[in-house]
């Protein structure tokens, strides 16, 4: 356990490769490890990533990493994405360059498909975070596609958000059909190089100021657990940030040391403000209740047999009994079972 451990904290790269699949596949001694590292965590800024697809998150995310790299800073990046080019699934246009990146030990990619639950994937996430915070990566990349709730989440709960958009057709802006508009700390109007990138730039600025003068929203959470309670005021928690438009193409790096100076400044304000703080709760608290879930679903479950799952679940197609009736029952079935 102790050598496992050391290895992380110094950074070999094949023991952080080895735990984040063993946390993947819930094997229990990886737990542990767990448990040992995270006190040397906490250190890391997180950067989440989001957009439709296609819009060069990947590529944009490749150009980062280098920029940051060339600040001495260390990044890993983590790949939610079933067709990333970091994993050599789709698309290879980067080749070249992913290879230099490849041969730096500063730089560690790493790629998780959206299989199985996308509860479970969050978790996964979360403990891949983990494991590269206590490995001292500096900079942690978390790259989601803007499809499905659970995805989403993952990138809205980094320190800032990154959200992804190109030029479309007319005034359209996809962030919006997507509900990212909401979490982006910065947005990127990524390749700039098409027609049309400054109607983009104009119809993202009309939408932020529309949504400026509403009073300021905090930080939403869905969980059921606790509220967290705002941070105590300060000067400047008052004044609102503004999210800044950055246009690139990606391609050609073109652009993406505003996205960095974007993040920067976004770093500081959080800092300044106490909102960092209060993210890193937020995100904290995410994390715990997904655990929570899985465990209090996991127990219950494994005091039910199939066949008295299957029936409550055919009474409720059947419309004998409603859901909320059906987990009663379910839950007292548990409850019969332990005594
Ligand atoms: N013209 C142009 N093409 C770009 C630019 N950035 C990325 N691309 C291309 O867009 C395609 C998609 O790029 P990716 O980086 O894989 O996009 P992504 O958002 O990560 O895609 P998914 O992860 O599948 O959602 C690739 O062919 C890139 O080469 C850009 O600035 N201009
Ligand atoms: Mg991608």
């Amino acid at each position: 356990l102790a050598a496992a451990v050391d290895q992380i904290l110094e950074g070999n790269r094949r023991a952080i490769a080895r735990l984040i699949s063993q946390l993947e596949n819930n094997q229990p001694a990886a737990l542990d490890i767990l448990a040992e590292l995270y006190p040397h965590t906490g250190q890391a800024y997180l950067v989440g990533i989001t957009g439709a697809p296609g819009t060069g998150k990947s590529t944009l995310v490749n150009e980062l990493a280098k920029l940051y790299r060339g600040q001495h800073q260390t990044v890993a990046i983590l790949s939610i994405d079933p067709t990333s080019p970091f994993t050599g699934g789709a698309i290879l246009g980067d080749r070249i360059r992913l290879k230099d990146l490849a041969g730096d030990s500063g730089i560690f990619i790493r790629s998780m498909a959206t299989r199985g639950s996308l509860g479970g994937l969050a978790r996964a996430a979360a403990d891949a975070i983990t494991v590269f915070d206590a490995a001292s990566f500096e900079i942690i990349i978390i790259e989601t596609v803007g499809v499905g709730q659970a995805e989403v989440e993952i990138a809205r709960l980094a320190h800032s958000v990154i959200v992804v958009e190109v030029p479309g057709l007319g005034d359209e802006v996809q962030a919006i059909k997507a509900g990212l508009l909401e979490i982006a700390d910065v947005f990127v109007v990524n390749k700039a190089d098409r027609d049309g990138v400054d109607r983009t730039v104009a119809a993202l600025k009309m939408m932020l100021d529309l949504t400026r003068d509403s009073p300021a929203k905090p930080m939403l959470h869905h969980g059921v657990v606790m509220d967290i309670s705002p941070p105590p005021s300060s000067p400047a928690a008052e004044i609102r940030w503004q999210p800044p438009i950055c246009k690139t193409i990606a391609t050609t790096g073109a652009g993406v040391d505003t996205v960095i100076e974007a993040l920067t400044q976004h770093r500081a304000y959080q800092q300044s403000s106490g909102l960092l703080g209060q993210r890193e709760q937020t995100r904290l608290l995410f994390e715990i209740e997904q655990i929570l879930k899985e465990r209090l679903l996991a127990g219950l479950m494994s005091k039910l047999s199939q066949t008295q799952f299957n029936d409550i679940l055919t009474q409720v197609t059947e419309r004998q009994l409603d859901p909320y009736t059906a987990v009663e029952t379910l839950l007292r079935l548990g409850e019969n079972q332990k005594s």
